[in-house]
């Protein structure tokens, strides 16, 4: 068989964790010509008859897109995904107000994380230089040689060495216990005082119980509920709320007397009996936030996806950056080479600040929707950055927009938003002095008779009662 890139020994690449960012990465890998093992904890998938794990359904974007078209997945995907042109704000009173994410045209993608999952995994078995392992789940591993212990199922032991080791085995990485073992390695986690849960909204006489093409959005401060369609006319909505509040509802008349309180217009749609007996299905899940520096030991291992860099979903952006974390991984095996001794730094040095970045800004957001987002604010803030936006299209570009619809690197965008900042600072402060300054100079130069600006109380009655009858 003729070797993809004409090597004669092929170096052989462990990617371990087989999830989104494994899968994917499984097949730029393999893509160069390696020889590419995959080793994941879980049965495949594909055969499985439950899927166990987290959000069933996920906002894809950009940076995602652009890393699946790469591999010449993106079409496949997007026509399995379902668009949506807004987010759609539902007051308390049941109102709901649509605001675009953009021009016509612009969307994101609402996708089922178990398809995409399984999309990519078959797509990465059609090179021939890749190997699936699965119901392999890592021990332990050595960062002096490389050699890697898996266990099975059935009690077995599996050793295997590889001479670089891709870590893309989630938030609770069991690679990065190695990392945190070593000197001058950063590490950072904070867990949120939210936790999520998912409720299934199901079709209505056949169709969406919502219009379908919207990111569904309940801002209540510290409660929060979002809700994504689904290919099969359901919609998955995720309530965010913080873990005190999961424990003081601990009767089906709690949760109706909550979802009365916050969330009335969905009763109907989840269903009375569905909503008593879903909510206590699983208790709230965690959410962390995960920093750590550099992602590399030596020309010998790396850490991407969630392993490297876990975010709390307020961005909708951690699979997206994961993603990103491909290509960005590719484009420098391009530029040096393939020199993993090489590559590996310079990947830490490129990766860090936009990884770090997106997590910061995440969190950020996190916070700024705890403590004042409600339904009327969230309609306020993003109206005023879209009319910004439209008036001055190329000094003020939203947050969001170079997040979600450009591959401006993350960092860079929290550079211009603060710049930004300062720009519409200063255009209100030169407008409010400007306004002063000039009523001032006006005054001056026409300075009013002072008798007639105190006005006797019986006039002023008269004009105030005229104000008010006209
Ligand atoms: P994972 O998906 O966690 O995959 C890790 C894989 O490694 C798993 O298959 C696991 O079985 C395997 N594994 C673990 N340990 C081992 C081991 N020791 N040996 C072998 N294999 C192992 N992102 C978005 O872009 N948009 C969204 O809208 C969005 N919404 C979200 C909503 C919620 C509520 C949450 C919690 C997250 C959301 N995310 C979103 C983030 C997204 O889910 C993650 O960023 C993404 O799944 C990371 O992919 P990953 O492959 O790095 O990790
Ligand atoms: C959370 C959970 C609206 C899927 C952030 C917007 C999210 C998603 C927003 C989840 C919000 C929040 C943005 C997108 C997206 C908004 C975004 C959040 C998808 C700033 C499955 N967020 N999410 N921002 O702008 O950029 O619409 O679970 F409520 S998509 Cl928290 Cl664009």
């Amino acid at each position: 068989m003729e070797e993809p890139t004409g090597r004669l020994t092929q170096k052989k690449v462990a990617i371990v964790g087989g999830g989104l960012v494994g899968a994917l990465n499984a097949c730029y890998f393999a893509k160069r010509g390696f020889d590419v093992e995959v080793f994941e904890t879980r049965e495949d998938i594909r055969q499985a008859k439950v899927v166990k794990g987290r959000s069933i359904n996920l906002a894809l974007s950009h940076r995602g897109r652009q890393a699946l078209k790469h591999v010449g997945m993106e079409d496949k995907i997007v026509s399995q995904g379902i668009p949506m042109h807004a987010r759609m704000i539902h007051s308390p009173s049941g109102k709901q107000s649509p605001i675009p994410y953009g021009k016509k045209g612009q969307f994101i993608l609402s996708v089922d994380r178990a398809n995409l999952n399984k999309e990519l995994l078959t797509e990465a078995e059609t090179y021939p230089n890749m190997k699936m392992n699965f119901d392999h789940k890592l021990k332990d591993w050595s960062p002096e040689t490389g050699l890697m212990t898996f266990t099975r199922l059935d009690g077995s032991h599996d050793q295997i060495q590889a001479d670089l080791i891709v870590a893309c085995d989630g938030a609770f990485s069991a690679i990065r216990k190695q990392f945190l073992r070593r000197s001058r390695f950063n590490y950072s986690q904070t867990y949120i005082p939210h936790g999520y849960m998912e409720l299934t909204m199901p079709p209505v006489n056949g169709e969406f119980a919502m219009k379908p093409n919207y990111l569904h959005i309940w801002p209540r401060n510290t409660f929060m509920m979002i809700a994504l369609p689904n290919l099969d006319k359901t919609f998955t909505c995720t309530l965010f709320m913080p873990f005190d509040e999961f424990e003081k509802i601990t009767t089906e008349d709690e949760v109706m007397e909550f979802f009365q309180e916050y969330f009335p217009d969905t009763i109907p749609l989840i269903g009375v009996d569905a909503l008593k007996r879903d909510y206590f299905r699983l208790p709230g899940q965690a959410m962390v936030s995960i920093k750590c520096s550099p992602y590399h030991i030596g020309d010998k291992c790396v850490l991407m996806g969630d392993a490297a860099h876990a975010v709390v979903p307020f961005y909708g952006q951690g699979m997206n950056a994961g993603f990103e974390d491909c290509i960005v991984f590719d484009e420098i095996m391009e530029q040096l080479n393939e020199d993993f001794s090489a590559v590996l730094p310079e990947y830490t040095r490129v990766r860090v600040p936009d990884d770090h970045a997106i997590a910061d800004l995440a969190m950020y957001n996190y916070i700024e929707m705890r403590a004042h987002v409600n339904s009327k604010w969230f309609l306020f803030r993003k109206h005023l950055d879209n009319f910004l936006h439209f008036f001055l299209p190329n000094t003020i570009v939203p947050l969001y927009t170079m997040v979600t619809f450009t591959r401006t690197r993350y960092h860079k965008a929290v550079d211009r938003w603060q710049w930004q900042d300062k720009v519409i600072n200063r255009g209100l402060l030169f407008g409010a002095t400007g306004a002063v300054l000039g009523g001032s100079y006006l005054l001056i130069k026409n300075p009013p008779d002072i008798n007639k600006l105190i006005i006797p109380t019986e006039k002023m009655w008269a004009r105030l009662m005229s104000f008010w009858t006209s």
